[in-house]
Order: C-alpha cells, then sequence, then structure tokens
C-alpha cells in the first residue's frame, strides 16, 4: 500500500500585534482550501501561529501578558480551523502558547488528525533568548521569561499511515531533537519558527540565519532517515525581520520545496514515506551500527568539560 503523504507547509507572513486571533484562524483557513485544491492531507502552521512574536516585549508582572496566551484548544476562535481541516479532510500542526488551567506557560504545537480530533501534544524543550530585559539589545527575545522548558519530552504519533513527531523552533538547532524521535522510528518531523533576521548575542553575517535554518534540517533529516517540514512565520513583524525559507525536506536530506515569498505562501510535496526505508535499513539502521557504550555523557552532562592536562587528550 502506498504511503504517500501530499505535505502542504503553509508559511504565514507576518502578524501585527493588534491583529485578532480571528483574522489568522481566517487566513490559516485560506491555507487550508488551497491545500485542499493542491491534494494535500497534511499541513503544517508555524511556530505562535495565532499571535504575533510577543516574546520580544517585556513585561514586569507576567499575568499581564496573559491575552497571548491559549486557555483551551480549540477554542471559540480557533474552531473554524478545525472545522475547515476536518471538512477538508486534512491533518494539521499548529504552534501556539499555552496557559494550563494550573497556571504553567509553554511554547506548544498540537498535531491534529484528518477528523479534527488532537492526536499529539509537544511543549517546546529548547527555549532561546533571555529571562530579564537586555537593554543592549535592539529587540527582545523572553522566552527564558514567558515560558517553561517542555515537560512531555519528544512524542512521535501514528497519523497519516507513519510515524509523525514534534518541534518547535529552536529545538530544530539541536541534534538531540531528531535522535529522540529518530529512535522512536520518526518518519516525519514537522516543526513551525519564528527566526528573527538579526543575531542579537553576537556578530554574525545575515545570510547564514537562512544557512543554518536549512543545514541543521537537511542534515537531521539525512541523518535520521526522515522527512523534515519546517515552517516559518515571516516578514517585518512589528519592526523585527522574520526569515521565511519554509522548506519541504526529504530522507536524503535534499529540499523538495522551499517558500520564496515572505508572506502566507503554501508549498507542497507528495510525501513518500517509504522513502525512509533503505536510510534507516542501511547507514543509519540504529540497532546495527548505534555505539551506545560510548554516548553515556550525551545524556549525563550538559556543558562542554574540557580536559585537565594535554596528556588527556592524546591518551
Ligand atoms: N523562536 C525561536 O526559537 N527562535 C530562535 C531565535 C534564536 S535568537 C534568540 C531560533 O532558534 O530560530
Amino acid at each position: 500500500m502506498s504511503r504517500i503523504v501530499t505535505i502542504g507547509a503553509a508559511q504565514m507572513g507576518a502578524i501585527a500585534p493588534d491583529e485578532s486571533r480571528e483574522s489568522c484562524v481566517a487566513r490559516m483557513v485560506e491555507l487550508i482550501r488551497q491545500a485542499k485544491s493542491r491534494g494535500c492531507t497534511f499541513v503544517v502552521f508555524p511556530e505562535l501561529a495565532l499571535t504575533t512574536f510577543f516574546p520580544r516585549y517585556f513585561e514586569e508582572d507576567i499575568s499581564r501578558m496573559d491575552h497571548w496566551y491559549e486557555t483551551e484548544m480549540p477554542g471559540p476562535a480557533t474552531r473554524p480551523l478545525f472545522e475547515a481541516a476536518s471538512e477538508a479532510g486534512i491533518g494539521f500542526y499548529l504552534g501556539y502558547a499555552e496557559l494550563t488551567p494550573d497556571g504553567h506557560r509553554f511554547n506548544s504545537a498540537i498535531l491534529v488528525d484528518e477528523t479534527g480530533r488532537i492526536n499529539g501534544k509537544y511543549r517546546k524543550v529548547h527555549l532561546p533568548g533571555h529571562s530579564e530585559y537586555e537593554p543592549h539589545r535592539p529587540f527582545q527575545h523572553l522566552e527564558k521569561r514567558y515560558f517553561e522548558p517542555g515537560d512531555l519530552g519528544f512524542g512521535v504519533w501514528r497519523q497519516h499511515g507513519g510515524i509523525i513527531g514534534m518541534a518547535i523552533c529552536n529545538d530544530r538547532r539541536w541534534a538531540e531533537t531528531y535522535r529522540v524521535m529518530g529512535l522512536k522510528g520518526a518518519e516525519m518531523i514537522v516543526l513551525g519558527y519564528n527566526t528573527p533576521d538579526l543575531n542579537t548575542s553576537g556578530h554574525e553575517p545575515n545570510h547564514l540565519r537562512m544557512f543554518h535554518n536549512h543545514l541543521a534540517m537537511q542534515a537531521n533529516a539525512y541523518m535520521n532517515g526522515c522527512w523534515v517540514v519546517g515552517v516559518a512565520k515571516a516578514g517585518i513583524e512589528d519592526g523585527c525581520m522574520l526569515i521565511g525559507g519554509s522548506c519541504i525536506i526529504q530522507p536524503s536530506g535534499e529540499i523538495t520545496a522551499v517558500a520564496t515569498s515572505l508572506e502566507d505562501e503554501l508549498i507542497t510535496t507528495a510525501g513518500d514515506l517509504d522513502l525512509c526505508n533503505m536510510p534507516k535499513a542501511t547507514i543509519f539502521n540504529f540497532a546495527k551500527h548505534r555505539r551506545i557504550e560510548h554516548y553515556g555523557i550525551i545524556a549525563s552532562q550538559t556543558g562542554a568539560e574540557l580536559p585537565t592536562k594535554l596528556s588527556e587528550v592524546a591518551e
């Protein structure tokens, strides 16, 4: 039986700070309509797809930021997306800010099946940025202030005839993200991102932002024998430029489709999940080739620990 999933990567252009949830959802419903007309069965939306990227704003009292978060999913504003997608027979990934009933805040994403049922939830593990106002930066990146590190790990779910895993933005830069899901058999890893074109932590030529975006996702698609779908929120959002470059990557590491605008734009690929079979059975046959006796510090040590004596390097 064929395992072709026609994938839609639904890049979104900027969301202004005063743009309503209803307006964002209407834009997503239009992307679902396009996806249906192009034969898609699965659509990936960006990180924090219902609001502007609010971690760029500092607020002393975090409870004053509550309006940026969702307390139910779907809620009144998001239900039309669930209805449009299920009517179209399309499953989707959606990123949003989550405020739990007991007051925890996460940068979250859900995996919804083609009937509109939430099949999986992921909470962002690798939170970039800082937790306090840093005046030397041209804009803030306060994810460490407004979110706790995800507490659900890197799950995978059976959907669309395959095994799908989720990540969010900065997670895509970490090999561990993909390898944990690879060890659970992930055949497609989907993620949304909001990436400024400027590194405010250190000097870096702007073109490297796109290079590193694609480099990390392509390399890890190859090294885990899986599809990777990365979807941007792009364009100038409240004066801050976010890179686009949304793309669909096959298990060879090659890009099969890439967005060319910084606007709402749907790109698609008829993705054969069986393309994962050869790399998973050969060069990246984990059971056959991994040498876990040498990998222990990956899960027990956070920072680099340097050798104390020069001779230790050679021994
Ligand atoms: N949203 C997000 O995770 N963005 C980061 C920007 C890092 S700069 C603090 C990213 O890795 O793209």
